[in-house]
């Protein structure tokens, strides 16, 4: 009986082995090169790549990995007001936008009409939600009075994932205010 389990065993081993030896045959042909197996990058996939995994076969740890990235997309730039009229009363707020999991928000503002005693107070807002998402609550996330007209480049990290624009113009007070905004990555 043990003979007949022995010589069992020895025919499913040497029809292991034997697909064993027929894929690696198959993984020997010439693929793609791969620059994450080429690990000194000197642009081959060969036995000089095989050491530093020798060197290092067993060990464990976190498996992030450092990269470069060159190629970071941009966003198309938005403009949200084009000359609108601001003036004491209800603040001027803007839609809400996405930032889509960009890391910088560049905004391009133009303030003309305002002199003298005249200010206006300009917000940049995140947004807060409850935690069953049914309402939001706006968080100052950039705050900046325009007592005269003229341009400000403001670049600040995204406030969070939605964020707006508001405009509050303290009493006596008209005038326009134009407004782009252009997300980056970093
Ligand atoms: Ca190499």
């Amino acid at each position: 009986m043990k003979k007949r389990y022995i010589l069992v065993a020895v025919g499913v081993a040497s029809i292991v082995l034997g697909s064993l030896s027929i894929n690696s045959v198959i993984l020997a042909q010439p693929g793609e090169y791969d620059p994450w197996l080429d690990d000194d990058e000197d642009g081959t996939v060969d036995v000089n790549d095989l050491s530093a995994m020798g060197q290092a076969y067993g060990a464990s740890g976190d498996p992030t990995k450092n990269v470069n990235v060159m190629n970071w997309p941009t966003s198309s730039a938005v403009t949200v007001w084009w000359s609108e009229p601001v003036s004491s009363g209800p603040n001027l707020v803007s839609d809400v936008y996405t930032a889509g999991g960009f890391g910088q928000l560049h905004t391009l503002v133009q303030v003309t009409g305002i002199a003298g005693q005249e200010r206006l107070r300009f917000n940049i807002d995140g947004r807060i939600w409850n935690l069953d998402y049914t309402t939001a609550r706006g968080i100052v996330a950039y705050d900046q009075y325009f007592n005269t007209s003229g341009y400000w480049a403001i670049h600040i990290p995204v406030p969070t994932e939605e964020f707006y624009y508001s405009v509050n113009a303290d009493p006596e007070t008209t005038g326009t205010i134009t407004l782009s905004f252009y997300l980056t990555w970093s």
